[in-house]
């Protein structure tokens, strides 16, 4: 192996089998498995900036990003101290704290759904997701739920669907374990389809108590919502009475300040926040407009809890992330640096011949192989996945760590400077070479 290499060394492969041995999979979540691009996951000993380093002692360029939370790069100094000066004081107390207030305000202030709302702080996005959910059927006393096929809202059971034939389908178990009664009041529509939406709220008058929605997918790999989409939806909303939830887990604090929301000046009765929120550590939110929110127990009937919702050191971590955010507002570089690695991306795989369609929004992107446009869900599963297979395992070869799934986003962070896309477009040209030879 190359000092680049960063497949799988001796050493990771050591620690794979013992983690194997007595983790399912090996894995603390399946997609780190590297099931669906071959081969065996490295193991990270280290992060800094733009990059991680490998128990082989391999350093690779980084555009997971822990799936979304290292905006600022692995390790932020100002991150990290905040996080180990709030440890001094203690690492967890189960009760109230001045700093969950500071950073609830904060969260208020900046992003627009939560303006004169309420927020409450859990564990996680898939805490958030369920949490709001069950504030939404509790406040409208409805049981139906709208999500897109494709979408992924993390693993409560009622959001675990898969997408049945047919425009607005009736969800079905999309995971051995979830009953079938959990999914029944759930529905599946295509992505960016407003049509479908309507004919769904129409079909089911009066029974949808939200719609829950990525406003730019991620997890179906990057996908923007087409222009009006997420107009249309916050129409029907208002006219159906359906409480419009945006969760902006991936996209909050990613796409702005405000996150997709403010981007696209659309405001959502209900956010859904996690990853960034954080600065690495396990916090989510979910909150919006305060009669909803009023709902919520102990102002309400509506039960939610968590042993370590608002955590001394998450919150710290959060709010030093942003705080450096709303200092120095990196979201101009960090779109140039996207379009450049994008643009760059976009013509090497037309030099080599090996068809790519690009999505990109922000610091998300995502290049699917194939050469249509991806609109949604049924679009980017068009996708050459051997190609991408293919791709991943070449870049990786070449020291670029690429999420392993042609149904996640990249991720640019503010360290990912011109030298570090510069060697990333260099990988690129080897692997897509590689890559169109495979395809033939
Ligand atoms: P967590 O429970 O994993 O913190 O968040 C669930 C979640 C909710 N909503 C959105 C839009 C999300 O993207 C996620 C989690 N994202 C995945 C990857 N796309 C996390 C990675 C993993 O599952 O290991």
């Amino acid at each position: 192996m190359n000092n680049s290499d960063g497949r799988a060394g001796p050493r990771s492969l050591e620690l794979f089998a013992t983690a194997s041995r007595v983790i399912p999979g090996g894995v603390n979540s399946p997609v780190r498995a590297f099931s669906s691009v071959g081969g065996k996951p490295p193991f990270i000993r280290s992060a800094q900036g733009a990059t991680l380093t490998t128990e082989d002692g391999v350093t690779l360029i980084d555009y997971v990003g822990t799936w979304g939370p290292a905006l600022l790069g692995h390790g932020h100094p100002a991150v990290v101290e905040a996080v180990c000066k709030a440890a001094q004081d203690g690492l967890s107390f189960g009760a109230c704290t001045g700093a969950e207030g500071t950073f609830a305000e904060r969260l208020c202030m900046i992003v627009p759904a939560l303006r004169n709302g309420l927020v409450r702080l859990v564990n996680s996005g898939t805490e958030a997701t369920m949490s709001a959910l069950r504030v939404a059927r509790g406040f409208t006393g409805r049981d139906k739920i709208i999500k897109a096929d494709g979408g992924y809202h993390g693993h409560a059971d009622m959001l675990l669907v898969a997408a049945g034939s047919g425009a607005a389908t009736m969800g079905i178990p999309g995971s051995k374990g979830v009953p079938a009664g959990a999914v029944q009041d759930t529905l599946l529509v295509p992505y960016n389809d407003l049509e479908a939406v309507r004919e769904c709220l129409h079909t089911h008058k009066n029974q949808v108590a939200a719609i829950i929605l990525e406003p730019v997918a991620g997890n179906m790999g990057c996908v923007p919502p087409v222009a009006g989409y997420l107009e249309g939806l916050r129409q029907l909303c208002d006219r159906n009475g359906v409480v419009l939830i945006f969760d902006e887990v991936m996209t909050g604090f990613r796409i702005s300040l405000g996150g997709a929301q403010a981007h696209y000046n659309v405001t959502p009765d209900m956010v859904c926040l996690g990853k960034i929120v954080g600065g690495g550590l396990p916090v989510g939110a979910y909150g919006g407009r305060r009669n909803i929110m009023q709902c919520v127990a102990p102002l309400g009937p509506v039960y939610q809890a968590g042993t370590l919702s608002g955590n001394p050191l998450g919150v710290a971590a959060g709010l030093a992330t942003l705080d450096i955010l709303e200092r120095e507002k990196p979201y101009p570089q960090l779109a140039t640096q996207t379009v450049k690695l994008v643009a760059g991306l976009g013509a090497l795989a037309k030099r080599h011949g090996v068809p790519m369609s690009e999505n990109h929004v922000a610091s998300m992107f995502t290049g699917f192989f194939q050469a249509a446009k991806v609109c949604n869900y049924a679009d980017a599963r068009q996708s050459n996945l051997e190609a991408f297979a293919c791709y991943h395992r070449e870049m990786l070869a070449r020291g670029i760590y690429l999420a392993p799934s042609q149904f996640e986003a990249g991720f640019v962070s503010v360290a990912h400077d011109d030298a570090t896309i510069d060697r990333t477009l260099a990988a690129a040209d080897g692997a897509l070479k590689v890559v169109a030879q495979t395809i033939g």
